[in-house]
């Protein structure tokens, strides 16, 4: 017990690719952990890991009749979530991380990053996880080595990236560009002192230098601070690589829907953190004929195909999903990929079966837990016994409609493209834009309601740019830009449809207005038949909606009054809308590209006729 390092089988502390050797070399000395291990992403190894973190009491095994080799955990309570405040693109120029990031200069931050990771390893296991981004047989594979201390973070990195030898071989072979990713809880260990369960330290940096393409995150042990494949490199790194090779990275769901005709048709979709793209991808269809198949939950990779059209890949391999919410009745497909196990949930409530439990799980609410923190709770308790941002990481290749296409390093060609918030005014249901560059103003004035996802205020709108505004690695006019002229190389014939929607306004009541989940497939329905030609809109200042009648809601017990406060465009809160997007736009200055400005022109316009 205690500070006990995993100093199992440390033999093979070696590799050819000599950049790797230098840096981890580099890293060991500046940290001056009490051993390296280099993860070789093993079956034994990940039992060797898991064991060794319930004998610290950081992770408690759940029953395994219930949840099989599957683990909790919970973070220290002020560990939970990313850090928006505390995530920085160090670009050489301040100009280029743009008014959306946090900047500082390159040098002075490399001194404070030096200091902060100067012996932050004492008395830990430092792991050198060597990893991919999207299948390991792509024609120019994004490689990634991350080193920690936290064998929470490489158990995690194990579900989520495909890790260890086989990847390491391949960078040795083609002597590989890698992605450092240096990370640390920052929570060094004296000589004897116990450890806690979750170590961290109050002082927390997120790290990035995207002209090196580098990663330094220190303080925290949480989701997208720590598991660097995901939000560090997959977006804000992979961002820049895209901006500079001519491809897209995006914070996107990717579904593959299939019509009564047995016609394919895939939808990527950007909403922001907790806004819906995981139950989304895991959609049940309710209307009869129709079947669904995921690609990605939360992040896409897109480029042009030879023939012009946008193919897109999901380079992740786990869901590290929002628990609460996730239930039989709105997710079953999600709850049938987790209760085959393999999984580590962080934050949430313990059953006294040795289960697990959140709100919206079942509808039966069971009547003791053990809490996220640890607390006897009760209905009458009175607070989540999850907290809101706890989260299920479960091997995507458990989902029962993963569609087999999601292993082929082509991609699939996207036929929509959706940008959705949590609104609960004034966005309606679904609209489609007028055409590309329309659509692309709809993304760049895409808001939402703030979530438990990141630290900070709940519930307060901001624009958030197709769903990347934590996460664009560059200057977000730039970004747009980027979108611009990239779509004007692909065919102009294939480019997707693009549609808002917004699953979440609210009705008189101040219930939600839209059922939602399984129901969102009535639109996805309306939004195949628009790319059809099939079904009725309306022309709107803002776009195009569904004529009365053309969405399917067939068996859907829902009143008209609340179906018509989902669709409403309302002159009044479009008002106050065209003057939140003036405020925004205001805020790139220069770099608002005149396309955009443009948009903003014709929607207002509209509004006048
Ligand atoms: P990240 O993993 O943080 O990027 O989140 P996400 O975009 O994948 O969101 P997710 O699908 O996990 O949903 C977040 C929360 O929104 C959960 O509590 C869901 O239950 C809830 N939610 C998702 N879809 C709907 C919907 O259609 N209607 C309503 N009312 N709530 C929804
Ligand atoms: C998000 O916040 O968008 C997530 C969770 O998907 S995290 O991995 O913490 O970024
Ligand atoms: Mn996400």
């Amino acid at each position: 017990m205690g500070n006990a390092p995993v100093q199992e089988s440390v033999e093979q502390a070696t590799t050819t690719h000599e950049g790797l050797a230098a840096w981890v070399a580099e890293v060991a000395a500046l940290t001056l952990p009490e051993s390296i291990r280099w993860v070789d992403g093993s079956v034994q190894e990940y039992a060797l890991l898991t064991d060794h973190l319930v004998n610290e009491g950081t992770l408690t095994r759940l029953n395994p009749e219930l949840f099989p080799n599957s683990f909790a955990a919970f973070s220290d309570p002020k560990d939970v979530a990313r850090v928006e405040g505390r995530t920085f693109i160090c670009s050489e120029k301040e100009r280029d991380a743009g008014f959306t990031n946090n900047w500082m200069d390159p040098a002075a931050m490399k001194e404070i990053l030096d200091e902060k990771f100067a012996g932050s390893m004492r008395g830990r296991t430092m792991f050198v996880i060597p990893f991919v981004m999207g299948p390991l047989d792509a024609q120019d594979p994004k490689f990634g080595v991350e080193i920690t201390d936290s064998a929470y973070v490489v158990a995690s990195m194990r579900i989520m990236a495909q890790i260890g030898s086989e990847v390491l071989r391949k960078i040795e072979e083609t002597n590989a560009f890698f992605v450092p990713a240096l990370h640390s809880v920052g929570a060094p260990l004296a000589p004897g002192e116990k450890d806690v369960p979750w170590p961290c330290n109050e002082e927390k940096w997120i790290v990035h230098f995207p002209e090196e393409r580098a990663i330094f995150s220190y303080g925290s042990g949480y989701g997208g601070n720590a598991l660097l494949g995901k939000k560090c490199f997959a977006l804000r790194i992979a961002s820049v690589m895209a901006r500079d090779e001519g491809w897209l990275a995006e914070h996107m769901l990717i579904l593959k829907l299939i019509s009564p005709e047995n016609k394919a048709y895939h939808v990527a979709a950007a909403f922001p953190s907790a806004c819906g793209k995981t139950n989304l991808a895991l959609l049940q269809p309710t209307i009869p004929g129709w079947k669904a198949e995921t690609l990605g939950d939360d992040i896409n990779w897109m480029r042009f195909g030879k023939e012009g059209e946008l193919r897109a890949v999901n380079p992740e391999a786990g869901l590290f999903g929002v628990a609460p919410g996730t239930g039989w009745s709105t997710n079953p497909n999600a709850m049938a990929a987790i209760v085959k196990g393999n999984s580590i949930f962080t934050n949430v409530a313990l059953t006294d079966d040795g289960g697990v439990w959140w709100e919206g799980m079942t509808n039966e609410v069971p009547a003791h837990l053990t809490d996220w923190r640890g607390q006897d709770w009760t209905p009458e308790t009175g607070r989540p016994a999850a907290h809101p941002n706890s989260r299920f990481c479960t091997p995507i290749d458990q989902v029962d409609m993963l569609s087999p296409d999601y292993y082929s390093p082509e991609g699939v060609e996207i036929d929509a493209i959706l940008f959705g918030g949590r609104r609960k005014t004034t966005i309606p249901l679904v609209t489609q834009a007028r055409d590309w560059t329309h659509g692309i103003f709809m993304g760049s004035t895409l808001s939402s309601e703030t979530t438990a996802a990141a630290t900070g205020a709940v519930g307060v709108v901001r624009r958030d740019p197709m769903a990347m505004l934590p996460f664009i690695g560059y200057d977000a006019g730039d970004y747009l830009k980027h979108w611009i002229d990239l779509s004007a190389g692909g065919n102009q014939e294939r480019l997707p449809k693009i549609f808002l929607v917004n699953w979440f306004r609210r009705n008189a009541e101040g219930g939600f207005a839209w059922p939602g989940f399984s129901e969102n497939s009535r639109v996805l329905k309306w939004i195949i038949e628009r790319i059809e030609g099939k079904a009725a809109a309306v022309e709107t200042p803002i776009g195009f909606v569904p004529a009365e009648g053309a969405l399917d809601l067939a068996g859907l017990e829902v009143s008209d009054a609340d179906i018509a406060d989902a669709l409403k465009v309302d002159a009044a809160e479009w008002k106050e809308e065209l003057a939140g997007i003036d405020e925004w736009y205001a805020r790139f200055g220069d770099s608002l590209p005149a396309e955009m400005a443009a948009e903003l022109e014709g929607l207002k316009q509209r509004f006048a006729a």
